[in-house]
């Protein structure tokens, strides 16, 4: 993807081209993007690595945030929700007074809140126990660092304990609050009695380890200086690179409120907000998304965020206190048309989310879908859209939205292909390996023959490389393993005797210690030894109820795309291979290890790999 950018301030210049070097930025940078009276290019450059990451996509979900009390043993100077008990304005929640604000529709909940001093564990357990009970489907964000740290000590169990107890009621992620500035200086004047940066990180890289994935803030605007900003960042992006558990991060402007930190009225100018999001989209080169968080930016800011790099809007809320108890000046709720509205308006494709940001349905036409996969840029760098979106999305989630008629083409998983052929038509472009892949990878504590019965974790990402591993098990080795579907995001792989990976987090294997596994199999390579035939991952084809138009339109962009990127293959994954740790070279390699046409051999290797899965499926079904 070309992007060119007028720059009035030749510094940023330079930090750009880092930027699409793939090069990681520095200290210096971060001060220098603070630094410029180039806004509107330093919104682009932001906006630039946004595309790269999420195509056209802007995410929601619709959430509600609960804080069961706000009667808290801290006293952070910076906080005006929290007060002491038997203050007029504290309040206790009871459960019922919980599961009251919740409904069917939700898909997350959010819950922190302060933290009193005789409240017993079970309370909490019984919370979380009680949400999943009544409502299944809502899937709970729950608890910052600040508030396991306070269980740890408060009930004398050791971290992992207590998240392993929270996890087993029902906990899916944690919210990134309690991280503010990680300075020691800006922690005694205004936090002290918390936990600072290291036990912040020690937290979350705890649960990271867990297969908790979680997300992380910055508190700015109140005595933090810009150096003080950007160290936070570049710690965070340390520890993403240790563990990548971190699924977005959100910049918290600071509301004055009461707190005689600042005037009652000087709230952080626009133009700060949105520097603060470019730059941290342009820092956290490795975290996935940036939010918008609408209640602390406003509607408005939170709406030009979309092309400044915000990827996310969080949600729906429901009803929020810790902001607007210091004077937050948002709604207390949006109404998800108009989170859908105000993502139109900014020229995304609006996507309702889950927890783990897996689309659940999209509210916009014309909207091609990408797998989000190093191997799949050659179709999309160039691609001059037309009137089409880019979705990025993982294969089995395209299929799940072409069912439901919310895509209208895109590189489809085989087995989502085969399933819906009907309605679909083919186009002339495929991932097809010749002799290997590399990205589609078991990490085994066992040889094949010895698989039997054992467990094996599976990706949530796409069907086609399960039922392939399926195949070959059962057809080639003659055995028959159980198998569990893993959630996107970090897992915990200590708990499989093997586990199957794709895209990637497969290629990524090696900078992991191969997930503590001994042994890797590539499964292209075992159907290559086996069926002497490619085997076709993915392919491309339309909606066959497309208009005439629409159709042709797809076939010219796929063709000038595909022409375009296989005659550039050298430079085309760069900025996606480095940015998962391959040298020029391997990325190079790697690419040229597919072919990108749907050709007889790949035709006949379609119909034999159907023949085996199908003969699978009658053998189950007897
Ligand atoms: O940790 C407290 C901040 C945070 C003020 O993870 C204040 O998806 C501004 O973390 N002005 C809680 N901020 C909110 C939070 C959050 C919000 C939305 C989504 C997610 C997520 C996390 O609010 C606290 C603190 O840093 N805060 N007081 C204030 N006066």
């Amino acid at each position: 993807m070309t992007t060119t950018i007028n720059f009035r301030d030749k510094h940023l210049e330079t930090i750009f081209t880092k930027v699409q070097n793939g090069e990681r930025l520095s200290l210096e940078d971060g001060l220098a993007m603070y630094a410029t009276n180039d806004f509107i290019s330093l919104g682009k450059m932001a906006h630039y690595v946004q595309q790269q990451k999420s195509g056209d996509a802007v995410y929601f979900v619709l959430n509600r945030k609960i804080e069961p009390t706000n009667i808290c043993v801290l006293s952070c100077k910076f906080c005006d929700f929290a007060t002491k008990k038997g203050k007029p304005n504290a309040y206790e929640m009871t459960t019922e007074e919980i599961l009251s604000k919740l409904s069917d529709e939700l898909h997350e909940v959010h819950i922190t809140g302060g933290m009193p001093a005789d409240w017993e564990w079970e309370r909490y357990l019984n919370i979380l126990r009680d949400i999943k009970k009544h409502f299944p489907n809502i899937d709970i964000k729950a608890f910052t660092a600040i508030e396991i740290d306070f269980f740890h000590k408060k009930f004398h169990l050791p971290i992992e304990e207590v998240l392993r107890q929270l996890v087993d009621v029902g906990l899916r992620t944690m919210p990134g609050g309690g991280a503010e500035v990680f300075s020691e200086r800006v922690r005694r004047l205004l936090f002290n009695q918390k936990i600072g940066a290291k036990v912040w990180l020690d937290i979350h890289r705890t649960a990271h380890k867990m297969g908790i994935p979680t997300n992380c803030t910055l508190l700015y605007g109140h005595i933090e200086t810009l150096e003080e900003r950007i160290i936070h960042l570049l710690k965070l992006r340390e520890l993403q690179d240790e563990t990548n558990g971190f699924l977005s991060f959100i910049p918290l402007a600071f509301q004055p409120g009461d707190t005689n930190i600042k005037p009652r009225s000087q709230y952080t100018s626009a133009i700060d907000d949105l520097k603060t999001i470019a730059i941290s989209r342009l820092m956290l080169d490795n975290i996935p998304h940036i939010k918008a968080y609408w209640v602390m930016l406003t509607e408005e800011v939170a709406s030009v965020a979309l092309n400044f790099g915000a990827d996310d809007m969080d949600g729906t809320v429901g009803e929020e206190r810790i902001a607007h108890d210091a004077g937050a000046i948002s709604p207390m709720k949006l109404a998800k048309e108009q989170i859908v509205k105000i993502i139109r308006d900014a020229g995304k494709i609006p996507v309702e989310r889950d927890i783990y940001y897996n689309p659940l349905n999209i509210f916009s036409e014309n909207v091609i879908g990408k797998i989000p996969y190093l191997n799949a840029t050659p179709f999309y760098n160039s691609m001059e859209k037309q009137q089409f979106k880019i979705l990025p999305i993982a294969p089995r989630r395209m299929g799940e939205l072409a069912k439901k008629n919310q895509i209208d083409a895109g590189l489809f998983s085989l087995v989502d292909f085969l399933q819906q052929e009907n309605s679909f038509e083919l186009l002339n472009g495929c991932i097809a390996t010749r002799d290997q892949v590399k990205s589609v990878m078991l990490f085994s504590n066992f040889v094949w023959e010895d698989l039997q019965g054992k467990k094996i974790g599976i990706t949530d990402e796409t069907a086609t490389s399960v039922q392939l591993l399926k195949v070959l098990l059962e057809k080639k080795y003659k055995v028959k393993a159980q198998f569990e579907r893993m959630h996107s995001g970090v897992n915990d792989y200590s708990k499989y005797d093997a586990v199957l990976l794709i895209g990637d987090t497969a290629l990524q294997a090696k900078h992991h210690n191969y997930f503590g596994y001994e042994l890797v199999f590539d499964l292209a390579k075992e159907w290559y030894e086996w069926q002497k035939l490619p085997f076709v991952f993915a392919v491309w084809a339309m909606k066959k109820n497309l208009s005439g138009e629409k159709k042709e339109t797809l076939k010219v962009i796929l063709q000038h795309s595909m022409e375009n990127g296989e005659d550039n293959l050298e430079t085309i994954g760069l900025l996606h291979g480095k940015a998962i740790g391959l040298t020029k070279e391997e990325i190079v390699e790697y690419l040229q290890g597919f072919n990108y046409h749907l050709g007889e051999r790949e035709k006949e290797a379609m119909k034999v790999f159907k023949f085996l899965m199908e003969r699978e499926r009658e053998k189950v079904v007897e």
